[in-house]
C-alpha cells in the first residue's frame, strides 16, 4: 500500500530528539514492489509538528516551520510534508533480505504502492532512542502519567529516570574499563526490570 512522506519523530516524540529507525528488509525491496524512498540529507530539517502536538522543541514560531496535516498520506496534494520533500533528492532504498537502513527521526521518507504483480515487500522496523530522552509515546494510545519511558524496552544502557524504569529489557554490560563496574538488568520477580550494580571482579552465574 505504501506510506507517504513523513518524519518518524512526528509520531514518536523523544525529548531531546534522539530517535533513530532501524528498517530491516525481510524480502527483496525494489522500486516496483514499494521500497523505501529517502530524501537525501533531509535530516537537517526540523520536525514539522502536528498542529495539536505541543511536546516538541520545534514550534511555529521558528521561521519556516509549520504544522503538518496528513503526514503519511500517499496523496501529495493533501500531505503537507510534500511542500518540503521536493527540496531534496530522493534515493531509492532498494534492498536485499537482511539489509538494514538506519535513519534519524527527522529525515523525510516514504514508500509507494506495490505495483508488482506477485512480489511481497516485507520489512521489520524498530525505533531506538537515548534512554535519557523523555518519551511520551505510548504506541499511539493516550498515556496518563509523567512519561511513557517505562512502557518501552531498555535495549542497552541505563536510565536516569527512576520512575521510568522499563518493565523488561536485555542484560546490559557496561564497559568495565570505563566505569569500573558491570551493570546487569535481569527481570525482577514482579516482571519489572531491576538494576543491580556488581563489583568489577564479581562474575555472573
Ligand atoms: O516500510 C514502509 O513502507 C514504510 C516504513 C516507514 O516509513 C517507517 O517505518 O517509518
Amino acid at each position: 500500500m505504501g506510506q507517504g512522506y513523513h518524519q518518524d519523530s512526528y509520531y514518536i516524540n523523544t525529548l531531546p530528539n534522539t530517535l533513530i529507525a532501524a528498517w530491516v528488509a525481510l524480502t527483496p525491496a525494489t522500486t516496483e514492489n514499494g521500497c523505501l524512498w529517502i530524501s537525501d540529507k533531509s535530516h537537517v530539517e526540523p520536525l514539522y509538528p502536528h498542529e495539536t502536538n505541543v511536546a516538541t522543541h520545534e514550534n511555529k514560531k521558528l521561521g519556516g516551520v509549520f504544522s503538518v496535516r496528513n503526514s503519511s498520506r500517499l496523496d501529495t496534494g493533501i500531505n503537507e510534508l510534500a511542500q518540503v520533500g521536493p527540496r531534496y533528492e530522493e534515493v531509492a532504498g532498494t534492498a536485499e533480505p537482511g539489509d538494514a537502513f538506519f535513519f534519524g527521526g527527522t529525515i523525510l521518507h516514504r514508500s509507494h504502492t506495490n505495483v508488482s504483480k506477485d512480489s511481497r515487500r516485507r520489512a521489520f522496523t524498530s525505533h531506538y532512542c537515548d534512554a535519557r530522552s523523555y518519551v511520551p509515546w505510548n504506541a499511539g494510545e493516550p498515556f496518563e502519567g509523567p512519561c511513557a519511558n517505562g512502557m518501552h524496552m531498555l535495549a542497552r544502557g541505563d536510565s536516569h529516570l527512576p520512575f521510568a524504569t522499563p518493565r523488561f529489557g536485555m542484560p546490559v554490560e557496561r564497559n568495565q574499563r570505563m566505569f569500573g563496574s558491570s551493570l546487569s538488568m535481569p527481570m525482577g520477580q514482579n516482571g519489572k526490570m531491576e538494576t543491580t550494580r556488581k563489583p568489577v571482579n564479581e562474575k555472573d552465574d
